[in-house]
C-alpha cells in the first residue's frame, strides 16, 4: 500500500479519523449521543469484552463520535493514541495515577496550574507519592533535583500563569539518561504551536476548555501518547474505572471547535503581539512576559519549541494588589473570567483566582506575585482591545493621583 502522506495541522484539524462516505455522506462527523451499543449475539458481546472482536460496547470505554477527536488529536500531536476525559483534571489525574505507586516522586515545573497542584498534594497525603516543584534551568539542575523514587518529570510550558519557559530538550536528555517518563502541559501552546513528543516526551496533555475548543463552552481535557498499547491500556484501566470520560455532545463540540485551531492560533497571536508592544510601553507597567519577545532572557527556548508565542500574556501592574484590581475594574470590553483560549480576551488575578489555593510563600516562589495580571488576548480587533487597556490605564492613573493628593 501506498504510504500515507502526511497532512499538514491546517488540514488535519478537518479531515483526520474521518471519512464522510462511511456515514452516508454526512459532512459533519455524526454525534453518537448513546450510553450503550446493542450486540448482535451473545457470543458478539463476549468477543467483544473478551478483545477477540473490535467494536463499541458502552460509552465509558469508547465512541464514535469521541475516536474521531481521538484520533484527530494523536494526529496534531504525532502521537500513537489519544484519550479524551471530562476535563482537563481529568487527563491530569489520569496520567498521573498510570505513572505512579505508593512511594514515588514526580519531579514537577516550579510552577503548575492551581488545581495540579492541589492533586498533587491529594496524592501525597492519601498514597505517599510526593513531588517537589523544582526551576529546571540547566540539565545539572534536574540530575540534582532527581531521587531513587523518581518516576516521572511533570512540566507545564509556558507556565501558568508566569509564562515562564522550561526547555523540553534539557528536561528529554535527562529523563531518557535516567529512565523517567515525560509528561508535558501543552494547555498554554497548543498542538498548533507546540509538539512535545516530537522532542521526546512520552506524553502530552490539553485543557482542551482552551484553545482546542476554542469558543468557551465546554469543560474537556485530552491526553496524547507516543505508545498505542500503553494509551489502549489506559483506556481499558485507570481511565475506565475512574471514569472521567468526556460526554460525546462535547466531543462533538470539540471536533468542531478544533477545526479553527490554525486560524485562531495566528489571531491569537499576532493580536497578543501588538497588546504586548502597548504593554510593553505603558508606565504603569512594570515586566511583561510574552515568549516570542526579544527581550526575554528565554526567548531561544521559546524559538527551540514553539512556532509562535501564543494568545498569552502576563505582566505586573506597578504596586500591588489594590492596582492590579483597579485596573482590570476599569476595563469594558475585556472580561474578568478565569480560562483562556475564548474567542472573548480574558483577564484574572492569579494570586487570588486560579492559584490562590497555593500557600502565600510557594505562590511567591513560582513568581505569582500580587501585582501579576494574566491577560488571555481573544479574537477581537487589536485596537479594540488596546484601547479598552490605554481606558483602563489612565482611570487607574487617575485613581493614584487622587489617592496621592490626599
Ligand atoms: N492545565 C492547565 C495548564 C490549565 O490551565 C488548566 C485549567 C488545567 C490543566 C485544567 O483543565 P480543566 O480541568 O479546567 O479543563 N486552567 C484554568 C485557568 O487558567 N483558568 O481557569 C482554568
Amino acid at each position: 500500500m501506498e504510504k500515507k502522506q502526511q497532512l499538514h495541522k491546517d488540514t488535519t484539524v478537518i479531515h483526520e479519523g474521518y471519512n464522510d462516505q462511511e456515514h452516508q455522506g454526512s459532512l459533519a462527523v455524526p454525534l453518537y449521543q448513546t450510553s450503550t451499543f446493542s450486540f448482535e449475539s451473545a457470543k458478539q458481546g463476549e468477543n467483544r469484552f473478551s478483545g477477540v472482536e473490535e467494536g463499541n460496547i458502552y460509552s465509558r470505554l469508547g465512541n464514535p463520535t469521541v475516536r474521531v477527536l481521538e484520533e484527530r488529536m494523536a494526529a496534531l500531536e504525532n502521537g500513537a493514541g489519544a484519550l479524551a476525559f471530562g476535563s482537563g483534571m481529568a487527563a491530569v489525574s489520569t496520567v498521573l495515577v498510570h505513572l505512579t505507586k505508593s512511594g514515588d516522586h514526580i519531579l514537577c515545573s516550579r510552577g503548575i496550574y492551581g488545581c495540579t497542584f492541589g492533586l498533587l498534594g491529594i496524592l501525597d497525603e492519601k498514597y505517599k507519592i510526593t513531588h517537589d516543584l523544582v526551576q529546571m534551568r540547566t540539565e545539572e539542575e534536574i540530575e540534582r533535583a532527581i531521587k531513587p523514587e523518581t518516576v516521572c518529570i511533570y512540566v507545564e510550558t509556558p507556565i501558568n500563569p508566569t509564562m515562564e519557559l522550561v526547555d523540553l530538550h534539557a528536561i528529554v536528555n535527562v529523563a531518557k539518561k535516567h529512565g523517567l517518563r515525560v509528561v508535558v502541559d501543552n494547555t498554554f501552546s497548543s498542538p498548533y504551536l507546540q509538539n512535545p513528543l516530537d522532542i521526546g516526551a512520552d506524553f502530552v496533555l490539553h485543557s482542551a476548555t482552551k484553545y482546542i475548543n476554542g469558543h468557551g463552552d465546554v469543560i474537556a481535557g485530552l491526553l496524547v501518547g507516543n505508545d498505542k498499547e500503553e494509551m489502549e491500556k489506559i483506556r481499558m484501566t485507570v481511565q475506565k474505572d475512574y471514569g472521567g470520560i468526556i460526554s460525546p455532545f462535547d466531543a462533538w463540540l470539540l471536533i468542531r471547535g478544533l477545526k479553527t485551531l490554525p486560524v485562531r492560533m495566528e489571531r491569537h497571536t499576532s493580536n497578543a503581539e501588538k497588546i504586548m508592544e502597548y504593554l510593553k510601553g505603558q508606565k504603569l507597567v512594570e515586566e511583561v512576559y510574552y515568549p516570542f519577545d526579544e527581550n526575554n532572557p528565554q526567548f531561544e527556548i521559546a524559538k527551540n519549541q514553539m512556532k509562535a508565542g501564543g494568545g498569552l500574556i502576563s505582566f505586573t501592574v506597578k504596586g500591588g494588589k489594590e492596582e492590579a484590581q483597579l485596573l482590570i475594574d476599569s476595563l469594558e470590553l475585556i472580561r474578568i473570567a478565569v480560562s483562556l483560549g475564548d474567542a472573548e480576551t480574558l483577564i484574572q488575578h492569579p494570586a487570588t483566582m486560579t492559584h490562590s489555593i497555593v500557600p502565600e510563600n510557594e505562590r511567591l516562589s513560582m513568581g505569582i506575585t500580587d501585582s501579576l495580571l494574566r491577560l488571555a488576548v481573544g479574537l477581537e480587533h487589536a485596537e479594540d482591545l488596546i484601547n479598552d487597556l490605554d481606558r483602563a490605564f489612565s482611570l487607574l492613573e487617575k485613581s493614584l493621583t487622587e489617592a496621592s493628593a490626599k
